[in-house]
């Protein structure tokens, strides 16, 4: 299958984008799936697991959710993510700065993106170490999408620069020889 001489850091970032998104839909659509599995046999088999009035408890309804439906968004956003990874550097014909990093990064967001879930269920009376413990794991989630959209930034900053650098060479302003 694969094509002699390519390599892990070879793969076009769309493909880690790809591969970053897997990750998230094996991990996570099992527990959505559990999760409407076992709604079906609290409503057919009267089994009480998230209703309180059967002894459930809606809160765990709450986390397996959200355990899916936090990082589910990256199934939509991370192809994406290396559509525009690709499409740039080819229309700008230049190499993607910090190709490395934005691979990192689209790994990163897909297992960050499993420690952050409760970030949606502040004020459900969860415990304050568990509300601050899940701020921390969000900013640094954060922090990581943020220095995908910084690569990107800093690769246009470069381009920038190279053809400023180029016009003043061509026009003799600046001595580059
Ligand atoms: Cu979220």
């Amino acid at each position: 299958m694969r094509a002699p001489g390519m390599t892990w850091f070879r793969l076009p970032l769309f493909v880690w984008a790809h591969y970053a998104t897997s990750i998230v839909m094996i991990l996570g659509t099992p527990v959505i799936a559990i999760t409407l599995g076992l709604a079906a046999m609290e409503r057919v088999f009267g089994l009480g697991f998230f209703n309180p009035a059967m002894g459930g408890d809606p809160i765990l309804f709450q986390h397996l959710f959200w355990f899916y439906s936090h990082p589910a968004v990256y199934i939509m956003i991370l192809p994406a993510m290396g559509v525009i990874s690709e499409l740039i550097p080819t229309f700008a014909r230049k190499r993607l700065f910090g190709y490395h990093f934005v691979a990192a990064a689209s790994l990163a967001i897909a297992v960050i993106g499993f420690l952050v879930w409760t970030h949606h269920m502040f004020v459900t009376g969860q415990s304050t170490y568990a509300a601050v413990a899940f701020s921390f794991l969000t900013l640094s989630w954060r922090y990581r999408r943020q220095s995908r959209r910084l690569t990107g930034r800093r690769h246009c900053l470069a381009d920038r620069f190279r053809s400023i650098r180029r016009c003043c060479t061509r026009s003799g302003f600046l001595d580059c020889s």
